[in-house]
């Protein structure tokens, strides 16, 4: 093997590895979908994270709105509670965010089901304004 050839093997090498641990970190999985006329307590699909990646897992909400009986908006923030499933248990929180129509970051999770419940809105569970959320983009 001349040098100039060996050198170049040592270079596409690493530059491969640098494009594993480098880059932008693409979620082993994502799903779009729409909250409509929720009252706190309700459950959002679940999802299988296998943690093959190292990516956040973050919720999106955009075209947020929370009707009183008179049509104005009252949406100003809406709790999130990040669960897991668990056999033959009660599911954990795992963690919780209040989420001002914007994204919710959760970090990179261990393997398993996931879902978010969403347990009140403006800071109570009481309310009786329905959420209705135009756009969800979960990624995990
Ligand atoms: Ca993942």
């Amino acid at each position: 093997m001349n040098r100039n050839y060996k050198m170049a093997t040592v270079a596409a090498g690493i530059v491969a590895i640098a494009g594993l641990g480098i880059g932008p970190a693409f979620a082993e999985g994502d799903f779009t979908t729409e909250i409509k006329g929720w009252l706190p307590g309700k459950e959002s699909r679940h999802w299988n994270d296998l943690n093959t990646d190292n990516a956040s897992t973050t919720v999106k909400f955009s075209g947020c709105k929370a009707e009183d009986s008179g049509g104005t908006n009252r949406f100003e923030y809406a709790a999130l509670q990040l669960k897991k499933e668990r056999q033959s248990f009660p599911d954990p929180v795992v963690d919780r965010d209040n989420n001002h129509c914007n994204t919710s970051t959760f970090g990179d999770l261990s393997s398993g089901w996931y879902y978010f419940n969403y347990s009140g809105l403006n800071g109570t569970d009481t309310t009786s304004y329905h959420l209705s959320v135009n756009t969800v983009v979960v990624k995990y």
